[in-house]
């Protein structure tokens, strides 16, 4: 299938190691994939909904052990162990590859191996990069179909002498106490077994593109981050972009789609990506970003015409869906959706289903994996291969009292402070409690493939190495009245807040110096047609001095407790005090 001697060394290794009964090579040609999807249904792997009003659908259901990625299963195996923890599982390379070869040791027995070839970035972007997985899922060769450009033109592009990471993915038993995910950062390898879950198993995502991916740019000098990548452009037609990196199941998808609400007629907003992007510095001294990706795994709970209606418009043609629930008529819904609850449907575990049961009919954590050029509001620069000149980086997450509606940061230093101390209260992305606030530095936290403090350090190395640095801001829109209401209405009108840090960055408005950053000031921020109180909107722009005197100790605890090899940037102290000092006053 190709002369690249790398890649079929490796193959051949592979081969030998899994023992599988054939040997697939993904082309990506449409017959192949659709031969692919009939044995998928012919197992009952993927089940082929109504193809009248979902043509090219699927549904598929995992085991319902395997429904989110493992974070305690999911290591970086480094030579020294300092160069992965404290944040990551670490385990010598030497002994975690015998434990993996063990159980990767003939399990495609009786199976074919599919070997996929694929490209994160667009194909010819000088940005993009290559890997080739090896699966015995179907379903996941589907899904890479969607989510990655895969086939025999990434092959021709990776030449003779191209190099790839090496990504392995056993299904296994699907066996969660022996489930690993598992890279080799100085190797360029990623290796997956007994899961046969999203983003642990389509590797390409969070293993390659975020884990592999943000080491080659601490090598390389660029960065690769859990962020959306949208395009907003006003009624005179400019177009500005922006970056936001929230943690999983936090609104990415939702704000890289969002559609305007009335009061801001003209206004338009194209997505470029909804989960990750790549960032490098151009030739003018800007930072572009592109999206790796080529689909959306996009969580289905909450999707809605109101919420979301790109999305679901996205969805209605060759989408795989997972863990959501079957309708009689054989379409799909989850909790949210449109429309009447249904009276009976088959579950997420594949049982029968009524209102009544009191048990949710789609897992929460259910998802559609669906073509990015399908999307209603895809930015024409989808495939640029520059990428496109980010104006302004977000953080954000789910904080139920301590983050405002929205701040500024100071400078980018100070903004790397404000996303290294960022918090989130934990989703169904993950296996594991939901709810809880957790510390998760600039949404990263399960995905930064060597130590933290160095990440941090390399933060501030690029903010040296941008001539125009973009403008840093962090938003919640999940803060909760005593009653446990959210405050702000969300979605649509999030763009009256992305109005503001457009202007922001335009220096066309003004703002409240506070001791946290710079807040707008409740005028400026747009609420025509909202129903909101001004003391609602008082309250969402206020700093309570108790709660940030406690996140500065909460923070304090956070980064002793990240600091075990003094790797820690002294500037993220000095930000520290400087911070305890603007609340003393
Ligand atoms: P990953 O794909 O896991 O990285 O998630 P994501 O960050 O893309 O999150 P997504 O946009 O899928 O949103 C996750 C959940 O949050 C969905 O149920 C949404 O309906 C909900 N959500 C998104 N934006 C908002 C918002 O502005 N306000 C409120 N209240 N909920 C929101
Ligand atoms: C996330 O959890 O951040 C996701 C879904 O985007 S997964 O691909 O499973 O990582
Ligand atoms: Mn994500």
């Amino acid at each position: 299938m190709t002369n690249n001697a790398k890649v079929n060394a490796w193959i051949d290794e592979m081969v030998k190691l899994l023992n599988p009964s054939e040997v697939v090579w993904i082309t990506g040609d449409e017959d192949q994939v659709e031969e692919l999807r009939a044995t998928a249904v012919s197992t009952g792997e993927m089940i082929k909904l109504n193809q009248e009003k979902l043509p090219g659908c699927y549904l598929h259901r995992t085991a319902p052990n395997d429904v989110a990625r493992v974070e305690d299963r999911t290591f970086i195996c480094t030579k020294k162990k300092e160069d992965a923890v404290p944040m990551n599982n670490w385990m010598d390379p030497e002994e975690m590859y015998a434990k993996l070869y063990k159980l990767y040791d003939k399990s495609y027995t009786g199976k074919k191996m599919y070997v996929i070839p694929y490209m994160m970035g667009p194909v010819g972007s000088p940005f993009s990069k290559i890997g080739i997985e090896v699966t015995d899922s179907i379903y996941v060769v589907l899904n890479m179909v969607i989510m990655t450009r895969v086939g025999t033109r990434i092959i021709e592009a990776l030449g003779t002498d191209g190099d790839f990471t090496k990504c392995l993915h056993a299904c296994k038993d699907v066996n969660p106490d022996e489930r690993y995910i598992v890279q080799f950062p100085e190797d360029n390898t990623i290796m997956s077994v007994n899961s046969a879950y999203g983003g642990n198993v389509l590797l390409g995502k969070k293993c390659f593109a975020l884990r592999i991916g943000s080491y080659l740019g601490l090598k390389e000098g660029w960065m690769a981050e859990h962020m959306l990548i949208l395009g907003l452009e006003n009624p005179q037609g400019e177009v500005k972009y922006i970056c936001a990196a929230f943690p999983s199941a936090c609104g990415k998808t939702n704000l890289a789609m969002l559609i305007p609400p009335e009061a801001f007629p003209g206004y338009k907003v194209w997505t470029v990506g909804d989960d990750i992007s790549w960032l490098n510095i151009g030739e003018d001294g800007r930072l572009w970003a592109i999206n790796p990706e080529s689909g959306f795994f996009g969580v289905a709970p909450g999707t809605s015409t109101k919420t979301n209606k790109n999305a679901l418009m996205t969805t209605m043609s060759n989408t795989i869906f997972t863990n959501v629930a079957l309708k009689d008529d054989g379409t799909v819904w989850w909790e949210g959706l449109d429309g009447d609850v249904p009276e009976h449907c088959i579950d997420w575990k594949g049982d029968e289903w009524t209102p009544d049961m009191g048990t949710k009919a789609a897992h929460p954590n259910s998802r559609f994996t669906a073509p990015a050029a399908q999307c209603p509001c895809i930015s024409s620069e989808f495939e640029a291969a520059g990428g496109v000149p980010i104006s302004a980086i977000i953080f954000g997450g789910r904080r139920e009292k301590a983050a405002p509606l929205c701040y500024q940061a100071f400078d980018w230093e100070h903004g790397v402070f404000v996303g290294s101390t960022m918090a989130s209260e934990t989703t169904a992305a993950a296996a594991g409690t939901v709810g809880v606030v957790r510390r998760d530095p600039m949404a990263m936290r399960p995905f930064i493939g060597y130590n933290v403090g160095q990440y941090f350090q390399h933060w501030l190395d690029m903010g040296k190495k941008i001539g125009n640095q973009p403008k840093i801001f962090h938003v919640n829109w999940f803060r909760k009245d005593d009653e446990g209401h959210f405050m702000w209405p969300g979605f649509g009108d999030n763009l009256r807040v992305l109005n503001w840090i457009i202007d922001r960055c335009d220096g066309k408005v003004d703002a409240q110096e506070t001791a946290i950053g710079y807040l707008p000031k409740p005028e400026d921020i747009n609420v025509d047609g909202l129903d909101i109180t001004p003391e609602t909107l008082n309250e969402l722009l206020s700093v309570d001095k108790d709660i940030w005197n406690n996140e500065v100790k909460s923070i304090r605890e956070f980064y002793a407790s990240l600091d075990t090899y003094k790797t820690i940037p002294q500037e993220l102290y000095n930000q520290l005090d400087a911070l305890e000092e603007r609340l003393a006053k």
